[in-house]
C-alpha cells in the first residue's frame, strides 16, 4: 500500500528525554506509529543517535533536527512509495544519509520511520505485526513461541544508583514454563526482593529499567539477595530460575583494568576473568553480557573458550547489532549470543538480516528493550516475529516496561 502521509513529533521518554514518534499513513487510511528507544550505556560502535545539542532547548537533548530532516528530506523521497517494500525504502534512507554509522541524518531519525512503515503495512494487511515481521525476515510463519523473559531486577551501573559495578542483575525463569507462568514468576521475585531488601534495611528505590538500586557491599551481595529472594518466593534456583548478568564492563574499564567494588585493587582482564570463573562456580551464570570493554576482541575470545560451554557470553556493545562485527564475533569465537537492538543500527531490515546471520551461525538471540523507552510495544512483537531465544525487557514494573511483557501476554492468548 502506497505511503500517503508522515509525521514526526517530539515526545518525551522514560528518562526524561525527547525523542522521535513518526505516524506514516497509508493511501488505504492504515496507519503507523512508532517510536524510538535511547540506550545509555551505548556501545562506541552504535549508529549515530542525532539529537540537536541546542542547549536552550530539552538540555540540548532534542530531536528538531530529525523532524526537519524527516520533513524536507526523507518524506518527499517517501511518499508515494509502497510500504511493503521494507528492504528497498530501508536501504534508499540509508543511502541518502551515505555514511556508515548513519551519523548524516541520525540513526533515530531513520529508524522511527522504518518502524512506523514496518507497523502501517502489517496494519494494513491485518496482519498481527509479529506475523508481519516474521514474513519480512522470511522466516517461519507457523511455529511462533514467546522467548524466555530476563527480568532486570537490580540495577546497577550508569542504570542504577551508583553503587552496584555492573549494570543488569537478571533473573531469568526456566524454558519449560509458559509465558504467562514465567511472568508470573518474575512478578513474584520481583515482589519478594523487595521485601527482602526491606528486612535489610535497604532502599528499595528503583533504577532505570524498573529493578531495584540498593546500596549493598559488593556486586557479588547481589546474589545472594537473590538466592533469598527466590527461596522467599517459593522457587528453586538452578530449577525455576537462573542468574544472568550484564556487566557491561566499557563502562568500569578505567586506562587497562577494571575496577570493582569486591575487589580492593583494579583487575586485569585476566583477574576479572578469575572473577567471573569464581562467580559462575557459586552462582551458575546462565548467560554473561559485555564481560569485557566492547574492543577487547582477544579477551572475550578468551572467555568464551573457559566458559562459553557453561554458559552464554553475550554480545551487546561487542556487536552493537552491526553485520561486519557480528562477523568478526563469529569468525573469532568470541561470544555464543548476541543482543539485538533495533536502534543500534538504524533500519528494521538491517536488524532482520544480523539476526538471520547470528541464527546461521548458531548464537542464542536475545532481543532488547534500551533503558530509555517509551511504551511502545514494537519490540515484543519483533521477539516474537524472529524466535529469539530470549526477550530482554528490564523489571516486571513500569509501564514502558510492562507495555512490552504485557504485549506478549497478549500475543501468548492469541497464539493459543
Ligand atoms: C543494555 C541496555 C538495555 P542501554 O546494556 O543491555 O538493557 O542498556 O539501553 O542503556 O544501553
Ligand atoms: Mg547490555
Amino acid at each position: 500500500m502506497l505511503i500517503k502521509k508522515i509525521i514526526a513529533r517530539e515526545i518525551l521518554n522514560s528518562r526524561a528525554q525527547p525523542t522521535i514518534e513518526a505516524i506514516v499513513q497509508l493511501s488505504d487510511a492504515s496507519v503507523g506509529v512508532y517510536s524510538v528507544p535511547s540506550g545509555s550505556s551505548i556501545g562506541k560502535h552504535e549508529a549515530l543517535e542525532l539529537r540537536d545539542n541546542d542547549k536552550s532547548r530539552f538540555r540540548g537533548l532534542g530531536v528538531l533536527k530529525s523532524l526537519t530532516t524527516i520533513a524536507t528530506v526523507l518524506a518527499p523521497k517517501l511518499i508515494g512509495r509502497d510500504a511493503q517494500n521494507q528492504g528497498e525504502i530501508d536501504n534508499l534512507m540509508i543511502s541518502l544519509d551515505g555514511t556508515e554509522n548513519k551519523s548524516n541524518l541520525g540513526a533515530n531519525t531513520i529508524l522511527a520511520l522504518s518502524g512506523a512503515i514496518a507497523k502501517a503495512q502489517s496494519a494494513s494487511l491485518k496482519l498481527p505485526l509479529y506475523q508481519y515481521l516474521a514474513k519480512l525476515r522470511g522466516g517461519n510463519m507457523h511455529q511462533f513461541q514467546i522467548p524466555t523473559p530476563m527480568f532486570n531486577l537490580i540495577n546497577g551501573g550508569v542504570h542504577g544508583g551508583g553503587n552496584l559495578d555492573f549494570q543488569e542483575f537478571m533473573i531469568v525463569p526456566a524454558k519449560a514454563g509458559s509465558y504467562s507462568d514465567n511472568l508470573r514468576l518474575g512478578q513474584e521475585i520481583y515482589l519478594s526482593l523487595k521485601e527482602t531488601l526491606k528486612s535489610q534495611n535497604q532502599l528499595t528505590l528503583i533504577g532505570d529499567e524498573g529493578g531495584f538500586a540498593p546500596l549493598l557491599y559488593s556486586n557479588l551481595e547481589a546474589f545472594k539477595v537473590f538466592e533469598e529472594a527466590i527461596a522467599t518466593a517459593g522457587y528453586k534456583v538452578g530449577l525455576d530460575a537462573f542468574f544472568s548478568l550484564d556487566a557491561a564492563a566499557s563502562n568500569i574499564k578505567q586506562g587497562s583494568s577494571y575496577r570493582i567494588k569486591d575487589k580492593p585493587v583494579p583487575l586485569s582482564a585476566s583477574d576479572l576473568s578469575e572473577f567471573y570463573v569464581s562467580l559462575n562456580e557459586q552462582f551458575h551464570l546462565l548467560s554473561l553480557e559485555d564481560p569485557f570493554a566492547e574492543d577487547d576482541w582477544d579477551d572475550w575470545t578468551g572467555l568464551t573458550a573457559k566458559l562459553g560451554s557453561e554458559m552464554l557470553i553475550v554480545g551487546d556493545d561487542l556487536t552493537c547489532t552491526n553485520l561486519a562485527r557480528l562477523e568478526k564475533a563469529i569468525s573469532s569465537k568470541a561470544a555464543g549470543a548476541i543482543v539485538i537492538k533495533p536502534n543500534q543500527i538504524g533500519t528494521i531490515s538491517e536488524t532482520l538480516t544480523v539476526v538471520t546471520r547470528a541464527k546461521e551461525a548458531g548464537f542464542k538471540i536475545i532481543v532488547s528493550h534500551r533503558s530509555g523507552e517509551t511504551n511502545d510495544d514494537m519490540i515484543a512483537d519483533f521477539a516474537v516475529a524472529v524466535g529469539a531465544d530470549y526477550a530482554k525487557f528490564g523489571a516486571p514494573a513500569r509501564g514502558e516496561r510492562v507495555a512490552k511483557y504485557n504485549r506478549l501476554l497478549e500475543i501468548e492468548h492469541e497464539l493459543s
